[in-house]
């Protein structure tokens, strides 16, 4: 199951406390204070792992606490420091503290793998009674608790690190290019909304020259007010530097559709208009080599006219333009 928002609790180990001690040892009846420090609280600290590829396993509210300091003891022991713990979380995953008042603030975003964040930092030990003697004070009777923590309630949303993101409405052939593209093998049907969460791939450019393809269920008009599946996948292609549209030679209207999917883009988020992009035409397998033609030829003008865009027409059965269109998608990063 693919989970791209959790909520977790998190709480970092309380320092140990300090302790008053004093020396006892034969024939010194009055020894000098040896208490010592407690130990360091531990830290709860995410780390970027690429084989992870969901937040599944924070799908439940848990408390994920460290371990706390140790107390100081005598002799001028300190107390042992409380072992840290480690979430694995996927690239791309974005923490947010929440505060009581409901306040949200980016606490970071881990990216690369075994990338750490610290989400919550120990508590440091408190001072045994060693330090606080001096010349007039030379048996001091106090020494200082540890540092408690509080637990923090945390917000993990995961956007997912891809360079090119696929937008099209449904059964545009997007999964379709994707698998033909990558080894990724989403799941391909004849209806719309197959896709029902997202999925990435390797694309291969050429020697040495690869990126990352990520495939997202439909959009469709409306779909900022909850249409179809509305626009909870959009934050997967908010980090792609380019975005590819794919539209069906076969829709009805090509320039309505393009003009709807950047305009629902929009509303989401208005950078995404800002991305460079690419436009493909799809499918053009299903027509005759002379409609075919018709068809690009009448398109190509009408993007040029309206927009001042080339499209590409391409086929993911007969593989038309794909490597060309892999040749583009791979120079449009690299100027991106
Ligand atoms: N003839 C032909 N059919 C295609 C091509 N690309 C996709 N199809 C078909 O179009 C239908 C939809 O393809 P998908 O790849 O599932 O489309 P999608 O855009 O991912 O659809 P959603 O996940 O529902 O948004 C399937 O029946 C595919 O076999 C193509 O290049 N040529
Ligand atoms: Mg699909």
């Amino acid at each position: 199951m693919f989970i791209d928002y959790a909520k977790i609790r998190v709480k970092a180990g309380n320092g140990g406390d300090g302790v008053v001690s004093f020396r006892r040892e034969k024939f010194i009846p009055k020894g000098g204070p040896d208490g010592g420090d407690g130990g360091r609280g531990g830290d709860v600290i995410a780390i970027c792992d690429v084989n992870v590829n969901t937040l599944l396993d924070y799908r439940y509210t848990k408390l994920h606490a460290a371990e706390n300091g140790k107390p100081g003891a005598g002799k001028r022991k300190t107390g042992g420091s409380g072992s840290h713990i480690t979430l694995r979380m996927p690239p791309g995953t974005e923490v947010f503290l929440i505060e009581e008042d409901g306040t949200r603030t980016k606490l970071g975003e881990i990216t690369e793998h075994d990338e750490a964040l610290i989400l919550a930092k120990g508590g440091n030990g408190g001072k045994g009674n060693i330090n606080f003697a001096n010349s007039i004070n030379q048996a001091p009777r106090h020494a200082t608790l540890g540092k408690k923590t509080r637990e923090l309630q945390l917000e993990l949303v995961l956007k997912l690190m891809a360079d090119v993101g696929l937008v099209g409405f449904p059964n545009a052939g997007k999964s379709t290019l994707l698998s033909v593209l990558s080894a990724a093998r989403p799941k391909i049907a004849d209806y719309e909304f197959t896709t029902l969460e997202p999925m990435l791939g390797v694309v291969k450019a050429g020697d040495y020259k690869s990126f990352v393809m990520a495939d997202i269920p439909g959009i469709i008009e409306g779909a900022h007010m909850g249409k179809g599946l509305g626009h909870q996948f959009l934050q997967h292609i908010q980090r792609t530097s380019v975005l590819l549209f794919l539209i069906d030679i076969n829709s009805p209207d090509a320039i309505a559709a393009y003009q709807t999917l950047r305009a629902e883009l929009y509303l989401y988020d208005k950078y995404m208009e800002k991305k460079n992009f690419l436009v493909a035409i799809s499918k053009t397998d299903t027509l005759s080599e002379e409609d075919r033609q018709q068809k690009i030829d009448e398109l190509s003008q009408l993007f040029k006219e309206q927009f001042n865009i080339s499209i590409l027409p391409i086929s993911s059965v007969s593989q038309h333009n794909l490597d060309k269109l892999k040749r583009m998608i791979y120079d449009t990063l690299e100027h991106s």
